[in-house]
């Protein structure tokens, strides 16, 4: 496996969109308690649910701290695969390697710098060198060569594309003082297109309220297919998701992609608001440069946080009435595949859902 000092522009290199076919999904194995309530018993339990549902479509592959090695091999069924990845947290969408694809069908990895979603400014945790790691591990494990951005912080959460040509972020986040606050705005596209090979960002305002990574977009808005996105919505103009969800729906009715497309908007309507129980607090362990999880805080609770595998559709449920307005909107959004919902709170409660714990590997 080789670093290339090149870029995947130049190389011909592209990120295909996530509705392209997969050769398979990583996902890595929660434990830390201080993020994790109950050590981390019920989200595993949970994990092994989204690998189930996902496993109907595509390979698995669990990346897990020797010390739960054992475990996450009892507890996982036997035709997902189970392998030794070091980590600091779980959630392998934004520490792990962005792919590119060209069209030969050779794959290559893009190794962005992490840094706990605002290193030492906002930070969710310290420290996360294992987590910077990983994307050079699975670029070793699926025997691909990688770029690496030493200079650039970027989580894959925070980036969808459409496979021809477009990006949608959100500024709350690339621009958030904790990444690339030496960059302008300007430069940073110019980084994303030269990596993603790109030639047009589409830039949304904020995220999710209360969203603790600063707003990733894979929160809020997503590409069904090139020339439609989905965005979370809410009717309540009493609820603070109101005013940003119509700032980003505005933006994205006025945009055209990469294309020259005007773009389809669908509204998929948030959940009531879903907020830490007293005893979900209780169980997550208190420690200096971990975000505390306090009682009555208000979860970044989204549909749109799903993951699209190779013929189905696997989406966080939160035990709300809107979950099944949810599986209908989902199953009209995708007519040729198979609607999953999958319970997610104890996802939920680590600060993030399904898609931020996946990330796909496209087909080669
Ligand atoms: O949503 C995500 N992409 C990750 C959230 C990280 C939360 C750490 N507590």
């Amino acid at each position: 496996m080789k670093t290339l000092n090149s870029t995947p522009k130049k190389d011909g290199f592209r990120m295909p969109g996530e509705f392209e076919a997969h050769k398979g999904v990583y996902i890595l194995w929660p434990q830390r308690p201080d993020n994790w309530r109950n050590g981390g018993k019920p989200a595993q339990k949970t994990f092994v649910e989204v690998a189930k549902a996902i496993s109907q479509f595509e390979h698995v592959t669990v990346g897990v701290n020797d010390d739960q090695y054992d475990n996450a091999c009892q507890m996982l069924p036997s035709n997902v695969e189970v392998v030794e990845i070091s980590n600091n947290d779980s959630w392998i969408r934004d520490c792990g390697a962005t792919f590119v694809k060209n069209d030969k069908g050779t794959l290559r990895a893009v190794d962005w710098t992490f840094n706990a979603w605002g290193g030492l400014v906002d930070g969710l945790y310290f420290p996360w060198d294992k987590d910077d790691r990983v994307a050079h591990k699975m670029a070793e494990l699926e025997h691909v060569d990688r770029y690496r951005l030493n200079d650039f912080i970027l989580e894959g959460g925070s980036i969808h594309v459409d496979g021809e040509g477009t990006l949608i972020a959100t500024e709350e986040c690339l621009l958030s003082k904790g990444r690339n606050a030496q960059l302008s705005k300007e430069q940073i596209e110019e980084i994303l297109k030269e990596y993603l090979n790109l030639d047009k960002v589409i830039w949304l305002k904020r995220g999710i309220y209360n969203d603790e990574t600063n707003g990733h977009v894979d929160n809020i808005a997503n590409f069904v297919k090139p020339g439609e996105v989905v965005l979370a919505w809410t009717d309540d103009k009493s609820d603070p998701q109101y005013e940003i969800s119509k700032e980003n729906l505005d933006i994205l009715e006025n945009a055209t992609d990469a294309k020259g497309r005007k773009l389809k908007v669908v509204k998929l309507h948030v959940p009531s608001p879903v907020l830490i129980t007293e005893e979900e607090s209780k169980g997550v362990d208190a420690v200096e440069g971990t975000l505390p999880r306090q009682e009555g805080d208000r979860l970044a609770a989204s549909y749109v946080n799903y993951y699209t595998a190779n013929g189905g559709i696997v989406f966080p449920t939160f035990n709300d009435p809107m979950d099944k307005e949810a599986e209908k909107t989902l199953a009209e959004l995708y007519p040729d595949r198979k609607i999953v919902g999958v319970s997610a709170r104890e996802i939920l409660l680590g600060g993030g859902n399904i898609h931020c714990i996946t990330q796909q590997i496209p087909q080669n």
